[in-house]
């Protein structure tokens, strides 16, 4: 370990009652990327944030560094600063002129300190590890054509530090709180682009939270309702229950696309897709046991499946799978509680729930790939994905286009969800039924449930063997914590 005072700035102020601000100061050992010329700053009087400001030099490698920031007392350490409390470049993948700020307020070591004469901070940037559960974290970008090419963009990246609602930044357009339902964050909406949805896998973060799955009683649309064609019975037989109850899920990623023909013939091979077939369409006629082998939650994925060879490809640091029910679910409604990921609901008039050929729904269309055009024409395949407007994590195709296969078996008994919170949960029960999410093109739905299955909270199903064009899927990842050097 070497220690090198590089405060260039002799900044005198005081910047709350308790501290006064004198320099800066980095502290590196051998395998750390340079951090030079910093400048630390008051933010005081319009806030009582610290920002330091800084060059960081040399290469940084895949998947990127993490920041380690320490203060100092002269040369005394005092604590090192909570990740939770860094915003900025916390995270990096390339060097640049970087930006770390904090509340010394909200650090009990340092408040309690009261006067701190020499203020000092040492920041370190430790290569090749990036905690993958930091809520800095958004995206994750996979080089399918390119093994071990994993770049990571955090809010900062996307927005160039920005508060505004929208911009368009060094990665393309993006958009804070998409919806004004829902979470309140960004929408990278460059990602809409060929490469992202052919040569590249991206997937978002979603960091572990509590929501309330299943859709309350009167939600329009919503199963088992005897508006609908069928009784009962013959529709909760394939559309199950969607009982509410509340769930807690740890932190995942999820794919910003339904996989592509593209991204499955890049690790699995050629493969014939009828019915919708082109680069950027979902890769679809496949089954669960297609995708993972394992024709079941719980059963390992074997490693001929497309599942399989992602996870080789990928290697040990992530482990990729279907997502669950929950997982897709809370991915679609990114904070909201209604029928649509956009803060509507469906129409209440239940014609739209019987043969909905002719009943168009601006409200769906702009969203989903349904089985209507605005011209009341008929779309009877899949399209390429991206094409509708996304949710407030930025995920396309979500509801309609394919429907997506989950890792969940189904039953049409009300076991398989329950009504009890949980946590994490996944329906590992009997019976030859996988569950699948967000309604299809398929047409069959169309001419007998209408617009029911296009809501966040509706569920369909379907034999794990069986190829059907218009189903397809997406992955979720989970990432392995590298240790801190
Ligand atoms: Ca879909």
């Amino acid at each position: 370990m070497k220690t090198r005072d590089t405060g260039r700035s002799k900044t005198k102020a005081a910047i709350t009652a308790f501290m006064v601000l004198s320099a800066a100061f980095g502290a590196f050992s051998e395998v750390v990327i340079d951090a030079e010329n910093f400048i630390i700053r008051q933010q005081w009087p319009w806030s009582g944030k610290v920002q330091a400001e800084f060059m960081v030099e040399g290469t940084v490698t895949a998947p990127g560094a993490t920041a380690k920031v320490n203060a100092y007392d002269g040369d005394k350490l005092i604590c090192e600063i909570p990740s939770s409390q860094l915003e900025g470049d916390v995270v990096i993948t390339a060097g640049g002129k970087k930006s770390i700020s904090f509340n010394p307020s909200a650090v009990p070591a340092i408040k309690e300190r009261g006067i701190i004469k020499d203020f000092r901070l040492g920041i370190e940037y430790v290569d090749g590890t990036v905690d993958y559960n930091s809520p800095n974290i958004l995206y994750v970008i996979f080089d399918l054509e390119n093994k071990g090419q994993v770049q990571v963009l955090t809010e900062n990246d996307i927005t160039g530090g920005s508060s505004a609602r929208e911009g368009t930044g060094m990665y393309g357009a993006w958009k804070r709180r998409y919806w004004d339902a829902g979470a309140d964050t960004v929408a990278w909406l460059g990602v809409n682009a060929e490469e992202y949805k052919t040569t590249k896998l991206v997937f978002r973060h979603i960091p572990g939270h509590s929501f309330v799955m299943g859709s309350p009683d009167d939600e329009p649309g919503r199963f088992p309702n005897e508006e609908f064609n069928g009784t009962a019975e013959e529709q909760l037989k394939l559309y199950g229950y969607e009982t509410r109850h509340k769930v807690t899920l740890s932190g995942y990623y999820i794919g910003v696309f339904e996989l592509t023909q593209k991204q499955w013939k890049l690790l699995a091979g050629d493969r014939q897709f009828t019915n919708g077939a082109g680069s950027d369409y979902p890769a679809q006629n496949v089954t669960y046991t297609d995708i993972r082998g394992g024709d079941a939650p719980g059963k390992a994925i074997t490693e001929s499946s497309f599942i399989g060879r992602l996870q080789a490809f990928l290697g040990s640091a992530y482990t990729v799978d279907l997502p669950t029910e929950a997982q897709w679910e809370a991915a679609c409604r990114a904070g909201t509680d209604t029928g649509l990921y956009s803060g509507r609901q469906l129409p209440s008039d239940p014609s739209y729930y019987q043969n909905a050929k002719t009943f168009f729904c601006a409200d769906l269309a702009e969203i989903a790939v349904y089985f209507l055009d605005e011209d009341n024409k008929a779309i009877t395949s899949v399209l390429p994905v991206g094409g509708r407007k996304p949710n407030n994590y930025g995920l396309f195709d979500m509801i309609g286009n394919a429907g997506e296969i989950c890792l969940d078996k189904f039953s049409d008994s009300k076991s398989d969800l329950g009504s009890a919170d949980a946590s994490d949960p996944v329906f590992t029960g009997s019976g030859q039924r996988r569950a699948f999410r967000g309604g299809t093109v398929d047409a069959w739905i169309s001419y007998q449930y209408g617009l029911a299955a296009f809501r966040s909270a509706a569920r369909g199903s379907i034999q794990s063997t069986d190829h059907q064009r218009q189903y397809g899927f997406r992955v979720a990842m989970k990432t392995v914590v590298p240790a801190a050097n």
